[in-house]
């Protein structure tokens, strides 16, 4: 059929990818050689490896451990123009990229290094690729809310250089209501908020998520399907999902891409959309995502793929001038 065809030349937006997460074992070994850093792995292959995650904490354990060759504003800058370039060849028009600041200042990078490298990349790729790109700094929620709040202190003086907050790492035990006051505080600085919420932890997270930080967009949510009353919400609020199928895959949120609930969250109107996460880690850039989906789910067909992009590119922060471009 066509699908394939189609799947590949449709205009989309990225609204879930952790630059981190975009990090190749190639790059990793290039910038440890570079940075004087030594890793626990011989190859690129014995790291490649080692890629075999049983929940959410095995993969974070090895995304931290691979993040610490980044020292260097250039090593920032690299990271996300690989990725920049790989987005553009998926017919990526905007990308809203994830930083987690705090896996980088724990080590002694300074704030500003992260930011001004990510957000030179970003700039980069608008002027020369005429890809749409723009930063949403991430608070670690298995740390503290006073690191979270320092953090967004640190972040203040670069306020023009991201568009927004959200919250990601260890889910379970860590409810979006700890970090209530931080989400208040970036709302009323002006800035969009989105969390990581429904993809190992309960509905109640995702209605937490909703109702105490108040957020725009919900990453994952796709334990949701599992609350009905939560699902009626989503689709009357037209509260966008950024969903992950190859992410759940490897992290086991669900068995077989065949079970995926996409068709489901889809079926029930609400704004679902398809996104990478982390595409170094879980095998798969967003057009790979698309791809996979697409062949494990028969319920999913043209109209599905149109109605996947076109949310995407919804529910994007853009400005309304840029938007107007792809519309
Ligand atoms: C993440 Cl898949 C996922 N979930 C939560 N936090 C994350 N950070 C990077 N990838
Ligand atoms: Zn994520």
């Amino acid at each position: 059929s066509a699908l394939p065809a189609l799947i590949e030349r449709l205009p989309k937006a990225e609204l879930h990818l952790h630059i981190e997460g975009s990090l190749e074992p190639e790059l990793i070994f290039a910038l440890a050689q570079r940075n004087g850093v030594a890793l626990p792995y011989a190859s690129v292959e014995a790291l490649r490896a080692a890629y075999a995650f049983t929940d959410l904490q095995s993969f974070l354990d090895i995304y931290y451990a691979g993040a610490s060759v980044l020292l260097q504003e250039q090593d920032f800058f690299d990271m996300a123009w690989a990725y920049l370039l790989r987005a553009q060849a998926d017919q990526v028009v905007r990308a809203e990229l994830f930083f987690d600041p705090q896996t980088h200042t724990e080590r002694g990078v300074p704030f500003e290094v992260v930011i001004r490298g990510l957000h030179r990349a970003c700039r980069q790729a608008q002027a020369s690729l005429g890809v749409s790109a723009d930063l949403i700094l991430c608070f670690l929620r298995h740390l503290s809310e006073e690191e979270a709040l320092a953090t967004l202190q640190q972040a203040l003086p670069y306020r023009d250089l991201f568009i927004g907050v959200g919250l990601d790492s260890a889910e379970r035990g860590h409810p979006p209501e700890k970090f209530a006051r931080v989400f208040a505080q970036a709302r009323a600085l002006g800035l969009h908020v989105v969390a990581h919420a429904g993809e190992e932890g309960p509905p109640a997270y995702v209605w937490s998520a909703l109702d105490v930080l108040q957020v725009e967009r919900i990453d994952h949510g796709v334990r949701s399907v599992e609350d009905p009353a939560l699902m009626d919400r989503l689709a009357a609020q037209g509260v966008p999902l950024t969903v992950c199928p190859l992410s759940n895959l490897k992290l086991c949120v669900v068995r077989d891409l065949a079970d995926h609930p996409l068709p489901t969250l889809l079926a029930a109107g609400l704004k679902a959309t398809i996104n990478a996460d982390d595409p170094a880690y879980f095998g798969g850039y967003l057009n790979d995502n698309w791809r996979a989906t697409f062949a494990a789910l028969p319920q999913l067909g043209p109209a599905q793929a149109y109605a996947l992009a076109r949310h995407s590119l919804e529910a994007t922060f853009a400005p309304p001038e840029v938007q107007a471009a792809w519309v």
